[in-house]
């Protein structure tokens, strides 16, 4: 589906794509994909993505099970996800820092904004942003996205960086999962019915990405509280 009424919808920020206009395409009822709608916004969502890194350093935390993620994490926003041996929550505080999470970049808050309304979830407004980076060999298993208070509120997911294999199942594990190319600026916007569907993503391979290097990053944004 293209949308000659792209650049009018998503503002300034966006303008100038009219020679590349994203594709978008439903996934599942309530997931649709956004190919290409954060490619406008690369340089800016790279600068403060190394922003927020410097304030609060990407790390590797550790599951309630006791083992390191192979995914590098950091937040921004309100209220960060974390892990640590007592399990996962939403803070206000960055444990290795003490001190609160770095302010969501308002790129960040524009971007979710605008690829919800796309989506058709219209005024999205995200207090908390997980950034994932994933270095060749790192993964994320199955699991649901569980830790927020309202399940009606979508989440925006933008890949960045090297291409990954993204895994999405149905709402019981056992569901065995689709398999979704994401490439860099690919969004993903997931609400109503598909919001608790069981996802992951597989093994990151080798490779250099002009922008990133050698590396994945998703941004996901999401409403905590
Ligand atoms: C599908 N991150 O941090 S976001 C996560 O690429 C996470 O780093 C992935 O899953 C990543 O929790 C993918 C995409 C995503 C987020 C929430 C979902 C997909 C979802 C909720 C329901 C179904
Ligand atoms: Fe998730």
């Amino acid at each position: 589906m293209t949308r000659p009424d792209h650049d009018a919808m998503t503002g300034d920020l966006f303008a100038g794509t009219s020679g590349a206009l994203p594709r978008y395409e439903t996934l599942c009822p309530g997931a649709m994909l956004l190919r290409g709608f954060a490619r406008p916004a690369e340089a800016a969502l790279q600068a403060a993505i190394d922003h927020v890194a410097r304030a609060a350093p990407f790390r590797h935390m550790i599951t309630p099970g006791g083992y390191r993620m192979s995914v590098a994490m950091t937040n921004c926003g309100t209220y960060g996800w974390v892990t640590d041996r007592h399990g996962y929550r939403y803070d206000t505080i960055d444990p290795e820092r003490g001190k609160p999470w770095p302010p969501m970049p308002k790129v960040f808050e524009r971007l979710a904004h605008d690829a919800a309304e796309a989506a058709g979830f219209p005024g999205f407004t995200p207090d908390a942003c997980l950034i994932n980076r994933y270095d060749p060999g790192a993964r994320l298993s199955l699991h649901q996205d569980k830790d927020e208070r309202d399940y009606d509120q979508p989440i925006v997911s933008v890949s960045l960086g090297l291409p990954a294999t993204f895994l999405f199942g149905g709402v019981r594990r056992k569901d065995r999962p689709a398999q979704l190319p994401l490439t860099h600026g690919d969004v993903v916007v997931w609400g109503g019915p598909s919001r608790l569907r069981y996802h992951g993503v597989k093994r990151l391979e080798t490779g250099h990405h002009p922008l990133l290097g050698r590396c994945r990053i998703n941004l996901t944004l999401r409403r905590a509280v």
